[in-house]
Protein backbone atom coordinates (compact mmCIF):
# COMPACT_ATOMS: atom_id res chain seq x y z
CA UNK A 1 0.00 0.00 0.00
CA UNK A 2 1.22 3.32 -0.75
CA UNK A 3 0.99 6.22 1.29
CA UNK A 4 -1.64 7.54 -1.30
CA UNK A 5 -3.45 4.90 -0.67
CA UNK A 6 -3.25 5.13 3.18
CA UNK A 7 -4.94 8.41 2.86
CA UNK A 8 -7.92 7.59 0.66
CA UNK A 9 -9.81 5.21 2.64
CA UNK A 10 -9.19 7.77 6.02
CA UNK A 11 -10.41 10.90 3.81
CA UNK A 12 -13.87 8.75 2.53
CA UNK A 13 -14.32 8.16 6.24
CA UNK A 14 -14.22 11.98 6.84
CA UNK A 15 -10.71 11.79 8.57
CA UNK A 16 -7.50 13.55 7.45
CA UNK A 17 -4.12 11.67 8.35
CA UNK A 18 -0.89 13.25 9.42
CA UNK A 19 2.41 12.38 6.97
CA UNK A 20 3.95 10.04 9.77
CA UNK A 21 0.84 8.11 10.32
CA UNK A 22 0.36 7.41 6.80
CA UNK A 23 3.93 6.66 6.29
CA UNK A 24 3.96 4.40 9.48
CA UNK A 25 0.96 2.67 8.17
CA UNK A 26 1.83 2.19 4.57
CA UNK A 27 5.30 0.63 6.12
CA UNK A 28 3.40 -1.77 8.33
CA UNK A 29 3.42 -5.60 7.37
CA UNK A 30 -0.64 -5.68 7.03
CA UNK A 31 -1.68 -2.12 5.68
CA UNK A 32 -5.03 -2.67 4.97
CA UNK A 33 -6.04 -4.96 8.14
CA UNK A 34 -4.27 -1.80 9.80
CA UNK A 35 -6.05 0.51 8.49
CA UNK A 36 -9.55 -1.05 8.75
CA UNK A 37 -8.85 -1.97 12.87
CA UNK A 38 -8.19 1.82 13.10
CA UNK A 39 -11.07 3.11 11.44
CA UNK A 40 -12.98 0.72 13.59
CA UNK A 41 -11.56 2.13 16.92
CA UNK A 42 -10.75 5.79 16.24
CA UNK A 43 -12.05 8.02 18.43
CA UNK A 44 -14.67 9.75 16.63
CA UNK A 45 -13.24 13.08 17.74
CA UNK A 46 -9.87 12.90 16.58
CA UNK A 47 -10.07 15.15 13.18
CA UNK A 48 -6.53 14.54 12.09
CA UNK A 49 -4.91 11.02 12.70
CA UNK A 50 -1.61 11.13 14.21
CA UNK A 51 0.82 8.75 15.02
CA UNK A 52 -0.48 8.58 18.67
CA UNK A 53 -4.07 8.25 17.68
CA UNK A 54 -3.18 4.62 16.32
CA UNK A 55 -3.65 1.27 18.55
CA UNK A 56 -0.80 -0.37 17.98
CA UNK A 57 -1.06 -2.68 20.40
CA UNK A 58 -5.12 -3.28 19.86
CA UNK A 59 -4.18 -4.60 16.49
CA UNK A 60 -1.51 -6.90 17.43
CA UNK A 61 -3.88 -8.07 19.74
CA UNK A 62 -6.80 -8.31 17.52
CA UNK A 63 -4.93 -9.31 14.18
CA UNK A 64 -3.00 -11.99 15.08
CA UNK A 65 -4.15 -15.40 14.77
CA UNK A 66 -3.23 -16.93 18.00
CA UNK A 67 -3.97 -13.76 19.79
CA UNK A 68 -7.77 -13.42 18.08
CA UNK A 69 -8.58 -16.87 20.54
CA UNK A 70 -8.59 -14.11 23.47
CA UNK A 71 -12.17 -14.39 24.53
CA UNK A 72 -14.06 -14.01 26.98
CA UNK A 73 -15.69 -17.15 26.49
CA UNK A 74 -11.98 -19.22 26.48
CA UNK A 75 -10.27 -17.24 29.32
CA UNK A 76 -11.60 -17.96 32.66
CA UNK A 77 -10.73 -21.64 33.09
CA UNK A 78 -7.09 -20.59 32.27
CA UNK A 79 -7.40 -17.86 34.94
CA UNK A 80 -8.51 -20.27 37.79
CA UNK A 81 -6.02 -22.63 36.57
CA UNK A 82 -2.81 -19.99 36.67
CA UNK A 83 -4.37 -18.81 40.32
CA UNK A 84 -4.27 -22.66 41.78
CA UNK A 85 -1.29 -24.03 40.16
CA UNK A 86 1.13 -20.90 39.56
CA UNK A 87 1.26 -18.02 37.09
CA UNK A 88 2.66 -16.71 33.71
CA UNK A 89 3.87 -13.28 34.30
CA UNK A 90 2.59 -12.68 30.68
CA UNK A 91 -0.78 -13.42 31.45
CA UNK A 92 -1.07 -10.26 33.14
CA UNK A 93 0.14 -7.52 31.44
CA UNK A 94 0.71 -4.34 32.48
CA UNK A 95 1.60 -1.43 30.06
CA UNK A 96 2.19 2.78 31.33
CA UNK A 97 0.79 4.12 27.79
CA UNK A 98 1.82 7.63 29.92
CA UNK A 99 2.29 9.75 32.50
CA UNK A 100 5.24 12.58 33.88
CA UNK A 101 7.88 10.37 35.45
CA UNK A 102 11.29 10.96 34.23
CA UNK A 103 9.56 13.81 31.19
CA UNK A 104 9.19 16.64 33.76
CA UNK A 105 10.61 19.51 32.39
CA UNK A 106 9.58 22.29 34.34
CA UNK A 107 11.40 24.52 36.47
CA UNK A 108 8.43 27.30 37.81
CA UNK A 109 9.29 30.10 35.26
CA UNK A 110 6.78 32.07 33.87
CA UNK A 111 6.90 31.23 30.17
CA UNK A 112 6.25 28.16 31.12
CA UNK A 113 2.82 28.56 32.06
CA UNK A 114 1.92 30.24 28.96
CA UNK A 115 3.49 27.13 26.84
CA UNK A 116 1.53 25.09 29.55
CA UNK A 117 -2.20 26.79 28.72
CA UNK A 118 -1.50 27.68 25.03
CA UNK A 119 -0.88 23.51 25.08
CA UNK A 120 -3.85 22.84 26.88
CA UNK A 121 -5.83 25.38 24.53
CA UNK A 122 -4.77 23.75 21.37
CA UNK A 123 -5.57 19.60 22.39
CA UNK A 124 -8.98 20.89 23.51
CA UNK A 125 -9.72 23.48 21.22
CA UNK A 126 -9.12 20.76 18.63
CA UNK A 127 -11.41 18.87 19.96
CA UNK A 128 -14.39 21.59 19.74
CA UNK A 129 -13.10 23.02 15.91
CA UNK A 130 -14.41 20.07 14.17
CA UNK A 131 -18.23 20.69 15.71
CA UNK A 132 -18.01 24.37 14.85
CA UNK A 133 -16.59 26.84 12.73
CA UNK A 134 -14.62 29.06 14.96
CA UNK A 135 -13.17 32.26 14.19
CA UNK A 136 -9.97 33.88 16.16
CA UNK A 137 -10.85 35.97 18.70
CA UNK A 138 -8.43 39.19 17.33
CA UNK A 139 -10.93 38.81 13.93
CA UNK A 140 -13.76 40.17 16.21
CA UNK A 141 -11.93 42.56 18.20
CA UNK A 142 -10.38 43.83 14.69
CA UNK A 143 -13.22 44.33 12.57
CA UNK A 144 -15.36 45.39 15.90
CA UNK A 145 -16.87 48.82 14.13
CA UNK A 146 -17.27 46.35 10.70
CA UNK A 147 -19.15 43.90 12.21
CA UNK A 148 -21.64 46.60 13.48
CA UNK A 149 -22.38 48.18 10.87
CA UNK A 150 -23.03 44.81 8.60
CA UNK A 151 -25.13 43.84 11.55
CA UNK A 152 -27.24 46.84 11.33
CA UNK A 153 -28.67 46.52 8.23
CA UNK A 154 -28.34 42.96 8.16
CA UNK A 155 -30.10 39.63 9.32
CA UNK A 156 -29.05 39.03 12.83
CA UNK A 157 -29.12 35.00 12.22
CA UNK A 158 -26.16 35.73 9.22
CA UNK A 159 -24.11 37.72 11.97
CA UNK A 160 -23.79 34.88 13.87
CA UNK A 161 -20.16 33.93 14.81
CA UNK A 162 -18.13 31.17 17.22
CA UNK A 163 -15.46 31.28 18.77
CA UNK A 164 -12.99 28.66 21.11
CA UNK A 165 -11.42 30.15 24.17
CA UNK A 166 -10.19 29.30 27.47
CA UNK A 167 -12.38 30.73 30.25
CA UNK A 168 -10.88 33.41 32.30
CA UNK A 169 -13.45 34.90 34.00
CA UNK A 170 -17.21 34.46 35.27
CA UNK A 171 -19.53 37.53 35.94
CA UNK A 172 -23.01 37.73 37.12
CA UNK A 173 -24.38 40.42 36.14
CA UNK A 174 -27.16 42.69 38.15
CA UNK A 175 -29.94 41.26 36.06
CA UNK A 176 -28.49 37.90 36.90
CA UNK A 177 -26.96 36.99 33.58
CA UNK A 178 -23.96 35.85 33.33
CA UNK A 179 -20.86 37.49 31.58
CA UNK A 180 -18.16 34.82 30.73
CA UNK A 181 -15.02 36.19 29.20
CA UNK A 182 -13.12 34.08 26.84
CA UNK A 183 -9.30 33.69 25.94
CA UNK A 184 -7.31 32.62 22.80
CA UNK A 185 -3.91 33.31 21.85
CA UNK A 186 -4.88 36.13 20.06
CA UNK A 187 -7.10 37.86 22.25
CA UNK A 188 -9.60 38.00 24.43
CA UNK A 189 -13.66 38.03 23.81
CA UNK A 190 -16.88 38.57 26.56
CA UNK A 191 -19.63 36.54 25.99
CA UNK A 192 -23.21 36.81 27.79
CA UNK A 193 -25.72 33.98 28.69
CA UNK A 194 -28.98 35.39 29.59
CA UNK A 195 -30.63 34.38 32.42
CA UNK A 196 -33.85 33.44 30.60
CA UNK A 197 -32.41 31.02 28.22
CA UNK A 198 -33.03 28.27 31.14
CA UNK A 199 -31.19 25.84 29.64
CA UNK A 200 -27.98 27.23 28.61
CA UNK A 201 -27.70 29.48 31.59
CA UNK A 202 -27.47 26.03 33.48
CA UNK A 203 -25.17 25.15 31.46
CA UNK A 204 -22.88 28.41 32.05
CA UNK A 205 -23.72 28.14 35.85
CA UNK A 206 -21.44 24.63 35.87
CA UNK A 207 -18.60 26.62 33.68
CA UNK A 208 -15.28 26.85 35.68
CA UNK A 209 -12.13 28.26 35.44
CA UNK A 210 -9.57 28.06 32.54
CA UNK A 211 -11.68 25.35 30.96
CA UNK A 212 -11.95 25.71 27.28
CA UNK A 213 -15.22 25.57 25.68
CA UNK A 214 -16.51 26.85 22.28
CA UNK A 215 -19.63 29.59 21.94
CA UNK A 216 -22.04 30.93 19.08
CA UNK A 217 -24.17 32.97 18.54
CA UNK A 218 -24.96 36.78 17.14
CA UNK A 219 -22.91 39.90 18.08
CA UNK A 220 -24.52 42.70 19.87
CA UNK A 221 -24.73 45.63 17.32
CA UNK A 222 -21.46 47.62 18.72
CA UNK A 223 -19.89 44.59 18.27
CA UNK A 224 -18.30 44.02 21.78
CA UNK A 225 -20.48 41.06 23.38
CA UNK A 226 -21.67 37.65 21.82
CA UNK A 227 -25.34 36.76 23.00
CA UNK A 228 -24.73 32.90 23.30
CA UNK A 229 -26.91 30.72 21.41
CA UNK A 230 -24.83 27.65 22.23
CA UNK A 231 -22.26 26.35 24.43
CA UNK A 232 -19.86 23.34 23.46
CA UNK A 233 -17.72 21.62 25.24
CA UNK A 234 -15.04 19.09 24.37
CA UNK A 235 -17.17 16.13 25.56
CA UNK A 236 -16.88 12.73 24.25
CA UNK A 237 -17.80 11.15 21.30
CA UNK A 238 -21.37 9.67 21.60
CA UNK A 239 -22.02 6.02 19.94
CA UNK A 240 -18.37 5.16 21.00
CA UNK A 241 -17.25 1.52 20.72
CA UNK A 242 -16.16 -0.18 23.79
CA UNK A 243 -13.11 -2.34 23.26
CA UNK A 244 -13.59 -5.74 24.95
CA UNK A 245 -12.19 -9.08 24.99
CA UNK A 246 -10.36 -9.17 27.86
CA UNK A 247 -11.60 -11.80 30.64
CA UNK A 248 -11.51 -11.72 34.23
CA UNK A 249 -11.30 -8.90 37.12
CA UNK A 250 -9.84 -6.33 38.14
CA UNK A 251 -10.07 -4.60 41.74
CA UNK A 252 -10.14 -0.73 42.78
CA UNK A 253 -8.70 0.81 45.97
CA UNK A 254 -7.41 4.22 46.94
CA UNK A 255 -6.77 6.07 49.85
CA UNK A 256 -5.67 3.14 52.10
CA UNK A 257 -3.90 5.83 54.93
CA UNK A 258 -1.79 3.15 55.92
CA UNK A 259 0.18 5.10 59.42
CA UNK A 260 -3.14 7.12 60.45
CA UNK A 261 -4.41 6.32 63.67
CA UNK A 262 -7.49 5.56 61.99
CA UNK A 263 -6.35 3.25 59.02
CA UNK A 264 -8.72 0.34 59.54
CA UNK A 265 -6.28 -2.76 59.54
CA UNK A 266 -8.77 -5.48 60.34
CA UNK A 267 -11.28 -4.68 57.64
CA UNK A 268 -7.43 -4.45 55.46
CA UNK A 269 -6.49 -7.31 56.42
CA UNK A 270 -9.76 -9.28 55.20
CA UNK A 271 -9.26 -7.67 52.13
CA UNK A 272 -5.46 -9.14 51.86
CA UNK A 273 -7.48 -12.54 53.39
CA UNK A 274 -9.46 -12.49 49.60
CA UNK A 275 -7.06 -11.40 47.50
CA UNK A 276 -5.24 -14.55 48.41
CA UNK A 277 -8.68 -16.62 48.51
CA UNK A 278 -8.86 -16.97 52.17
CA UNK A 279 -12.11 -16.03 52.88
CA UNK A 280 -14.81 -18.44 53.98
CA UNK A 281 -17.73 -16.86 52.13
CA UNK A 282 -17.91 -19.15 48.54
CA UNK A 283 -18.87 -16.57 45.88
CA UNK A 284 -16.17 -14.10 47.68
CA UNK A 285 -13.95 -17.01 47.35
CA UNK A 286 -15.17 -17.74 43.40
CA UNK A 287 -14.31 -13.80 42.82
CA UNK A 288 -10.81 -13.91 44.43
CA UNK A 289 -9.85 -16.61 42.04
CA UNK A 290 -10.96 -14.20 38.78
CA UNK A 291 -8.77 -11.41 39.95
CA UNK A 292 -5.66 -10.44 37.87
CA UNK A 293 -5.48 -6.91 38.66
CA UNK A 294 -5.13 -4.53 41.82
CA UNK A 295 -5.39 -0.76 40.96
CA UNK A 296 -4.50 2.02 44.09
CA UNK A 297 -5.07 5.31 42.94
CA UNK A 298 -2.95 7.52 45.55
CA UNK A 299 -2.72 8.24 49.33
CA UNK A 300 -1.61 4.93 50.04
CA UNK A 301 0.44 6.44 53.24
CA UNK A 302 -1.04 8.49 55.72
CA UNK A 303 2.16 10.42 55.27
CA UNK A 304 4.12 13.33 57.78
CA UNK A 305 2.93 17.16 57.50
CA UNK A 306 0.43 16.96 55.38
CA UNK A 307 -2.10 18.94 57.59
CA UNK A 308 -1.08 20.91 60.92
CA UNK A 309 -1.04 18.74 63.99
CA UNK A 310 -1.39 15.50 61.78
CA UNK A 311 0.61 14.06 64.28
CA UNK A 312 -1.64 13.55 66.73
CA UNK A 313 -3.58 10.99 64.41
CA UNK A 314 -0.43 8.93 63.09
CA UNK A 315 0.26 5.51 64.63
CA UNK A 316 3.63 5.30 62.63
CA UNK A 317 5.63 8.79 62.80
CA UNK A 318 8.24 7.89 59.73
CA UNK A 319 6.73 8.64 56.69
CA UNK A 320 9.25 6.00 55.58
CA UNK A 321 8.81 3.17 57.95
CA UNK A 322 4.72 3.43 56.58
CA UNK A 323 6.42 2.79 53.60
CA UNK A 324 7.95 -0.32 54.86
CA UNK A 325 4.50 -1.43 56.36
CA UNK A 326 2.46 -0.94 53.45
CA UNK A 327 5.32 -3.12 51.33
CA UNK A 328 4.56 -5.92 53.48
CA UNK A 329 1.15 -6.23 53.50
CA UNK A 330 1.50 -5.72 49.93
CA UNK A 331 4.35 -8.61 50.02
CA UNK A 332 1.27 -11.32 51.12
CA UNK A 333 -0.91 -10.61 47.70
CA UNK A 334 0.02 -13.23 45.36
CA UNK A 335 1.97 -12.75 42.53
CA UNK A 336 0.02 -13.17 39.35
CA UNK A 337 -2.39 -10.16 40.49
CA UNK A 338 -0.63 -7.48 39.05
CA UNK A 339 -0.70 -4.10 41.22
CA UNK A 340 -0.91 -0.86 39.25
CA UNK A 341 -0.04 2.00 42.21
CA UNK A 342 -0.17 5.72 41.86
CA UNK A 343 0.54 8.62 44.24
CA UNK A 344 -2.06 11.48 45.74
CA UNK A 345 -1.31 13.81 47.60
CA UNK A 346 -0.58 12.08 51.25
CA UNK A 347 2.58 10.51 49.04
CA UNK A 348 6.01 11.02 49.27
CA UNK A 349 6.57 13.07 46.12
CA UNK A 350 6.03 16.47 44.90
CA UNK A 351 2.84 17.82 45.41
CA UNK A 352 2.39 19.28 42.19
CA UNK A 353 0.49 17.74 39.29
CA UNK A 354 1.00 15.74 37.73
CA UNK A 355 3.10 13.90 40.32
CA UNK A 356 5.77 11.47 39.48
CA UNK A 357 5.55 7.58 40.52
CA UNK A 358 7.63 6.57 43.60
CA UNK A 359 11.14 7.05 44.13
CA UNK A 360 13.26 3.84 43.68
CA UNK A 361 14.31 4.29 47.47
CA UNK A 362 10.48 3.49 48.41
CA UNK A 363 9.78 1.09 45.54
CA UNK A 364 12.68 -1.47 46.59
CA UNK A 365 10.84 -2.57 50.07
CA UNK A 366 7.60 -3.60 47.28
CA UNK A 367 7.37 -6.83 45.45
CA UNK A 368 7.93 -7.51 41.68
CA UNK A 369 4.10 -7.93 40.44
CA UNK A 370 3.88 -3.78 41.41
CA UNK A 371 4.24 -1.45 38.86
CA UNK A 372 4.44 2.26 40.05
CA UNK A 373 3.27 5.31 38.13
CA UNK A 374 2.90 8.79 38.07
CA UNK A 375 -0.90 11.00 39.07
CA UNK A 376 -2.56 11.22 36.57
CA UNK A 377 -1.30 7.88 34.50
CA UNK A 378 -3.06 5.70 31.66
CA UNK A 379 -2.51 2.35 31.76
CA UNK A 380 -3.57 -0.51 29.71
CA UNK A 381 -4.41 -3.71 31.44
CA UNK A 382 -4.64 -6.33 28.57
CA UNK A 383 -6.43 -4.28 26.59
CA UNK A 384 -8.75 -2.26 29.05
CA UNK A 385 -7.51 1.31 29.15
CA UNK A 386 -7.85 2.47 32.86
CA UNK A 387 -6.69 6.72 33.12
CA UNK A 388 -5.98 6.79 37.09
CA UNK A 389 -6.15 10.02 38.46
CA UNK A 390 -6.30 9.94 42.89
CA UNK A 391 -8.73 13.10 42.47
CA UNK A 392 -7.77 16.04 44.14
CA UNK A 393 -9.43 18.77 41.34
CA UNK A 394 -12.45 16.89 42.70
CA UNK A 395 -12.91 18.99 45.75
CA UNK A 396 -12.64 22.33 42.89
CA UNK A 397 -15.46 20.71 41.24
CA UNK A 398 -17.48 20.50 44.46
CA UNK A 399 -17.32 23.92 44.79
CA UNK A 400 -17.76 25.46 42.06
CA UNK A 401 -20.02 22.89 39.97
CA UNK A 402 -23.46 23.18 41.37
CA UNK A 403 -25.46 19.75 41.98
CA UNK A 404 -21.70 17.98 42.02
CA UNK A 405 -21.41 16.05 45.48
CA UNK A 406 -18.89 14.55 47.80
CA UNK A 407 -21.89 12.09 48.45
CA UNK A 408 -21.38 10.79 44.85
CA UNK A 409 -17.85 11.33 43.80
CA UNK A 410 -18.73 10.35 39.87
CA UNK A 411 -20.75 13.31 39.27
CA UNK A 412 -17.31 15.43 39.52
CA UNK A 413 -15.77 12.90 37.35
CA UNK A 414 -18.68 13.13 34.70
CA UNK A 415 -17.89 16.97 34.58
CA UNK A 416 -13.77 15.18 33.86
CA UNK A 417 -15.29 13.78 30.93
CA UNK A 418 -17.21 16.27 29.85
CA UNK A 419 -14.60 18.76 29.81
CA UNK A 420 -11.75 15.70 28.59
CA UNK A 421 -9.81 17.64 31.18
CA UNK A 422 -8.93 16.01 35.14
CA UNK A 423 -8.71 19.36 36.43
CA UNK A 424 -9.11 22.32 35.05
CA UNK A 425 -8.73 25.44 37.58
CA UNK A 426 -5.28 26.69 37.90
CA UNK A 427 -4.56 28.34 41.53
CA UNK A 428 -7.40 26.28 43.32
CA UNK A 429 -7.06 23.22 45.40
CA UNK A 430 -5.02 21.62 42.79
CA UNK A 431 -1.40 22.74 42.85
CA UNK A 432 -0.47 22.44 39.05
CA UNK A 433 3.04 22.44 37.22
CA UNK A 434 3.29 24.00 34.02
CA UNK A 435 4.71 21.06 32.17
CA UNK A 436 4.97 21.20 28.43
CA UNK A 437 1.84 18.87 27.53
CA UNK A 438 -1.16 19.69 29.49
CA UNK A 439 -1.28 16.06 31.28
CA UNK A 440 -4.68 16.46 32.68
CA UNK A 441 -6.59 16.58 29.11
CA UNK A 442 -7.94 13.49 28.22
CA UNK A 443 -6.16 12.81 25.30
CA UNK A 444 -7.69 9.03 24.67
CA UNK A 445 -10.73 8.41 25.90
CA UNK A 446 -10.27 5.06 28.43
CA UNK A 447 -12.61 2.24 28.89
CA UNK A 448 -11.98 3.08 32.94
CA UNK A 449 -11.81 6.19 35.11
CA UNK A 450 -10.56 5.25 38.78
CA UNK A 451 -10.44 8.19 41.14
CA UNK A 452 -10.15 8.30 44.88
CA UNK A 453 -9.09 11.21 47.07
CA UNK A 454 -12.49 11.90 48.57
CA UNK A 455 -12.76 8.95 50.21
CA UNK A 456 -16.75 8.25 49.11
CA UNK A 457 -17.23 5.27 46.65
CA UNK A 458 -18.99 5.70 43.46
CA UNK A 459 -19.75 4.00 39.98
CA UNK A 460 -21.21 5.28 37.19
CA UNK A 461 -21.30 4.59 33.37
CA UNK A 462 -20.77 8.22 31.06
CA UNK A 463 -21.41 7.55 27.59
CA UNK A 464 -19.16 4.40 27.46
CA UNK A 465 -16.77 5.17 30.10
CA UNK A 466 -16.81 3.24 33.40
CA UNK A 467 -16.13 5.79 36.34
CA UNK A 468 -14.98 4.36 39.64
CA UNK A 469 -14.66 6.20 42.87
CA UNK A 470 -12.77 3.63 45.10
CA UNK A 471 -13.51 5.02 48.77
CA UNK A 472 -10.54 4.63 51.57
CA UNK A 473 -9.32 2.86 54.23
CA UNK A 474 -9.79 5.37 56.82
CA UNK A 475 -12.33 5.94 59.03
CA UNK A 476 -13.32 9.66 59.93
CA UNK A 477 -10.65 11.91 60.67
CA UNK A 478 -11.09 14.85 63.03
CA UNK A 479 -10.76 17.52 59.65
CA UNK A 480 -13.40 15.28 58.35
CA UNK A 481 -15.40 15.42 61.13
CA UNK A 482 -14.66 19.00 61.35
CA UNK A 483 -16.56 19.69 57.65
CA UNK A 484 -18.99 17.11 58.05
CA UNK A 485 -17.29 14.81 55.40
CA UNK A 486 -18.60 11.11 56.33
CA UNK A 487 -16.07 8.73 54.22
CA UNK A 488 -17.69 5.32 53.26
CA UNK A 489 -14.59 2.75 53.78
CA UNK A 490 -13.69 -0.55 53.52
CA UNK A 491 -15.99 -1.06 50.26
CA UNK A 492 -14.32 -2.20 47.01
CA UNK A 493 -15.31 -1.68 43.70
CA UNK A 494 -14.60 -4.96 41.09
CA UNK A 495 -14.71 -4.85 37.50
CA UNK A 496 -15.26 -7.99 35.34
CA UNK A 497 -12.91 -6.92 32.32
CA UNK A 498 -15.07 -9.27 29.86
CA UNK A 499 -18.32 -6.93 30.28
CA UNK A 500 -17.54 -3.85 32.89
CA UNK A 501 -20.28 -5.20 35.26
CA UNK A 502 -19.20 -4.00 38.50
CA UNK A 503 -19.80 -5.14 42.08
CA UNK A 504 -19.28 -3.56 45.38
CA UNK A 505 -17.52 -6.02 47.44
CA UNK A 506 -17.51 -4.83 51.73
CA UNK A 507 -15.14 -5.54 54.25
CA UNK A 508 -16.33 -3.72 57.18
O1 LIG B 1 -8.60 13.96 51.56
C1 LIG B 1 -9.79 13.37 51.99
C2 LIG B 1 -10.93 14.35 51.83
O2 LIG B 1 -10.92 15.28 52.90
C3 LIG B 1 -10.89 15.18 50.56
O3 LIG B 1 -12.19 15.41 50.10
C4 LIG B 1 -10.31 16.48 50.98
C5 LIG B 1 -10.72 16.59 52.40
N1 LIG B 1 -9.66 17.22 53.16
C6 LIG B 1 -8.75 16.59 53.92
N2 LIG B 1 -7.91 17.46 54.49
C7 LIG B 1 -8.31 18.69 54.10
C8 LIG B 1 -7.88 20.03 54.39
N3 LIG B 1 -6.85 20.31 55.19
N4 LIG B 1 -8.56 21.03 53.81
C9 LIG B 1 -9.61 20.79 53.03
N5 LIG B 1 -10.06 19.56 52.73
C10 LIG B 1 -9.43 18.53 53.26
P1 LIG B 1 -7.14 13.39 51.84
O4 LIG B 1 -6.33 13.74 50.68
O5 LIG B 1 -7.24 11.93 52.04
O6 LIG B 1 -6.66 14.06 53.09
FE1 LIG C 1 -7.05 10.27 50.92
ZN1 LIG D 1 -6.15 12.54 48.87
Amino acid sequence: MSEIDVVTPFAEAGYQISPDAAEMIASHSSPEALVEHILATIDESVFVIGVEHIDFDGFELNYKPEASARTSDIHPPIAYESHLSGYQTSDNPVEVLFDITDRSTCVGEYMEFTQYFRNRYSKLGEMIRGRINARPIESLTRNRRRVGIRQEGGNRESNEVSVIGMVSDIKTTTNGHKIIELEDPTGSFSVLVRVADKELFEQASSLVLDEVIGATGPLTNDGNLMIVNKITMPELPNGMRRRTGSYGKAVFISDVHIGSSTFLEDAWCDFIDFLKGDVSNEAMRQISKEIRYLVVAGDLVDGIGIFPDQEKELEILDVYEQYRKAAEYFHEIPQHIKVIIGPGNHDAVRLAEPQPRFPDHITADFPGNITFVGNPALVNLDGVKVLMYHGRSIDDFVQSVPGVSYQEPTTAMVEMMKRRHLSPTYGSRVSIAPEKHDHFVIDQVPDILHCGHVHTVGIQKYKNVLLINSGTWQSQTEFQKRVNLVPVPAQVPVVDLSNFKTSLLKFE
